[in-house]
């Protein structure tokens, strides 16, 4: 339950209350957790499970009318999913036991659109069943996704489809056990199959649901559940606004109980909200939900997962990664062992405690050491907790190593059942008798997790600059990860500055501007390096423990694009086209139909000898396959400089590089003509030119 505090109780709970060493423990902060809340949190990571006649039809939103026939995952096993998660060190998994196509994983009594008339087992099946005892033979929760949209629905839209809904509910809730967690996605209303109508049916998402008293009857039949709603009635968890695997690295479990909630606040959550609502990342392994074939060679790498890892629960989130299950009803070895690859770093990397049972000190203390002492901080138990005067919102804490000691990973915790309080803080280490900053955060909540190159040193000092009251720490770990010694990423933005982007943030790079080879005596990466026109920059990631490094990476950028700029489109997300960031963006407006262009103005006249064409990456919308590239040099006389296909590119959506012979133009028109799904989207992560 979303817990309310009432504004005079947050204020009174906060205050200041100086001048003398308090004994008594602190009060709340603002708003605390419920205990479903409190144990939700502690779980960290767990997995979905994306499975339906989609995965049948090369589908990620079925339209509700495909036979169930075709649903037959013939060597299903629910138990290879709930080894793969718990060897993974997932602590649940929630099953779509229901997508927006309406299809049900379980023989439900209310509608034919299930297992039941599908080809699998007969129809005799019931895979909510088997996932629940497979779960229990594991020691997992099982967690539910009941679409509330339903394409397949001849009652959608109406008050009826209400008690469907509700009836849907109580069959999941009331037949399989304790159930840890409810899934409510956003999408809601548009096309459908729904009974053949085939029709669009709007609904309002706020109030068609009627969530207050669905909710009641969900706490009702589980009083231990938690509840994820994106839109309609705010539930007990938030989602992050993005299904890329990240939340803000400020981030507060605080929203507000009403109100629209907008990216930033999703994001970052609100720092003075009145209720908890704490962040979890969905994100998934491969860039669809559901299984495709040909996403068998896109699934995340080692530095991806890790990189997912650290920006969710590294950052006082909660990690719902997604597995396709395939079209036999398995986990795919691939993605087994990339999450098998995931665990065993994660492992190593938090292997030993520096900090565990170390001698520690700390500028303030309130009252009784043995209660709220600075060694509560670091004894290993979860529920103590080191905590000052009321007073003091700013504190450091000291640990003594007792020999130089080498690290890169910071973490700590609040003790969040009082509330979350902690502003900003940084992290030094004591390096040849003086004091260094390592790295520096702003929240910290249930926990929270810094990355920075290897230091030895024989102490280290962690110092809260803001709080929202007195802070208190329940945990603080040191550790030395392994370096991952995998070639970086660089990429340059449109006003020419480059980044160089390890797969661990800790990580010692050294680079060159002019093509040439790094080694350790190249110069090293302190941060972006403004750049110019044309460079060839190459980078090495160094580890200078074991003094070995990583590939090469390379990258080649052609002329500056600082003062391109894109015609004739609107919307300002069209920048992203020429941003110089492959994980954004930019899509074609949904109404516009194929062939659609994008012209841009370089500013000047140059020699230009090709063009570059990368898709949205994560997406498998708008993969534009044959285009026609113009030229023109006054914008008004327009000639084609090349035409053709991106071969391969649905199984490959890499950078797509078109050499044509060399021509002058000021304006460039890449002009989409199909695409890989045959529809109308057109997307762009990137477009750049090839110039002599
Ligand atoms: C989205 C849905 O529309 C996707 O199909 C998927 O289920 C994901 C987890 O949530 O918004």
């Amino acid at each position: 339950m979303i817990r309310k505090i009432c504004k005079a109780i947050t204020v009174i709970a906060c205050l200041a209350v100086s001048g003398y060493a308090q004994t008594t423990a602190p009060g709340l902060c603002g708003p605390v957790p419920s205990e479903n809340q409190m144990k939700w949190q502690e779980m960290e990571y767990y997995a979905f499970i994306h499975l339906s006649t989609n995965t049948f039809t090369d589908q990620e939103w079925g339209y509700g009318e495909d036979d169930p026939k075709i649903f037959n995952p013939v060597n299903l096993d629910c138990r290879q999913w709930a080894r793969v998660c718990k060897e993974a060190g997932m602590k649940g998994i929630i099953l779509t036991a229901k997508h927006h196509s309406g299809f049900c994983l379980w023989p439900s009594k209310y509608t034919e659109y299930s297992v039941k008339n599908s080809s699998w087992r007969g129809g005799k099946g019931d895979i909510v069943r088997d996932l629940a005892n497979a779960c229990k033979e594991y020691g997992l929760k099982l967690g539910i996704y009941l679409s509330p949209w339903d394409r397949n629905s001849a009652v959608y839209g109406t008050p009826e489809y209400i008690t469907y809904f509700r009836n849907q509910l109580k069959e999941l809730l009331t037949n399989y056990g304790d159930i840890f967690e409810i899934w409510f996605d956003g999408a809601n209303g548009g096309s459908g199959y729904y009974g053949g109508a085939r029709e669009t049916r709007k609904i309002d998402r706020t109030t068609y649901y009627d969530w207050k008293n669905t909710y009641k009857l969900i706490r009702q039949l589980q009083p231990k559940i938690v509840i994820w709603n994106d839109g309609g009635e705010r539930g007990d968890l938030r989602w992050v606004g993005t299904e890329g695997g990240y939340v803000g690295e400020t981030n507060w479990s605080l929203l507000n109980a009403t109100g629209e909630v907008p990216y930033d606040m999703l994001h970052h959550g609100v720092e003075n909200g009145d209720s908890w609502v704490p962040a979890e990342v969905n994100t998934s392994i491969r860039p669809g939900w559901f299984y495709h074939a040909y996403e068998d060679s896109r699934v995340k790498s080692l530095p991806d997962l890790l990189n997912t890892y650290y920006s969710s629960f590294g950052r006082n989130g909660a990690l719902l990664l997604n597995f396709p299950v395939d079209r036999r009803g398995l986990i795919h070895e691939t993605d087994e062992k990339a999450v098998l690859a995931l665990a065993k770093a994660v492992k190593e990397a938090f292997a030993v405690n520096f900090a565990e049972k170390k001698k520690v000190s700390a500028s303030n203390v309130r009252g009784n050491v043995k209660t709220f002492g600075a060694s509560m901080a670091v004894d290993g138990n979860k529920n103590t907790y080191w905590a000052t005067d009321d007073a003091i919102t700013a504190a450091s804490l000291t640990i003594d190593f007792g020999k130089p000691t080498t690290f890169n990973r910071f973490l700590a915790q609040e003790y969040i059942r009082l509330g979350q309080r902690v502003k900003a803080f940084k992290v030094e280490g004591l390096v040849g008798g003086s004091w260094k900053e390592l790295a520096n955060g702003t929240t910290i909540g249930y926990k929270r997790i810094l990355l920075f190159p290897a230091v030895t040193a024989a102490q280290l000092r962690f110092t809260i600059t803001a709080a929202k009251s007195c802070p208190l720490i329940s945990n603080i770990g040191v550790y030395n990860a392994p370096p991952i010694l995998i070639a970086p990423e660089i990429i340059r933005d449109q006003s020419g500055t480059v980044y160089i982007r390890p797969a661990d943030k800790g990580s010692v790079i050294y680079y060159t501007l002019d093509g040439s080879q790094p080694t350790k005596d190249a110069k090293r990466y302190e941060g972006p390096v403004q750049t110019d026109g044309k460079v060839n920059v190459k980078a090495i990631v160094y580890d200078p423990i074991s003094k070995k490094s990583s590939a090469v990476a390379g990258e080649k950028f052609d002329i500056s694009r600082k003062d391109w700029k894109i015609s004739g489109i609107k919307d300002d997300k069209v920048n992203r086209v020429i941003d110089g960031d492959p994980a954004t963006a930019w899509y074609q407006e949904r109404d516009k139909k194929l062939p659609a262009d994008i012209d841009i103005d370089m500013g000047k006249t140059e020699n230009v000898s090709g063009f570059k064409y990368l898709p949205g990456q994560g997406s498998t919308e708008g993969i534009i396959t044959h285009y026609q590239f113009y030229v023109s040099e006054d914008n008004k006389e327009w000639k084609i400089a090349d035409e053709g296909e991106f071969s391969n590119i649905k199984n490959n959506p890499l950078w797509q590089v078109k050499e044509f012979k060399p021509v002058k133009a000021r304006y460039i028109r890449l002009r989409a003509l199909h695409n890989t799904q045959q529809n109308d989207a057109a997307g762009y992560a990137e477009l750049d030119v090839i110039t002599r």
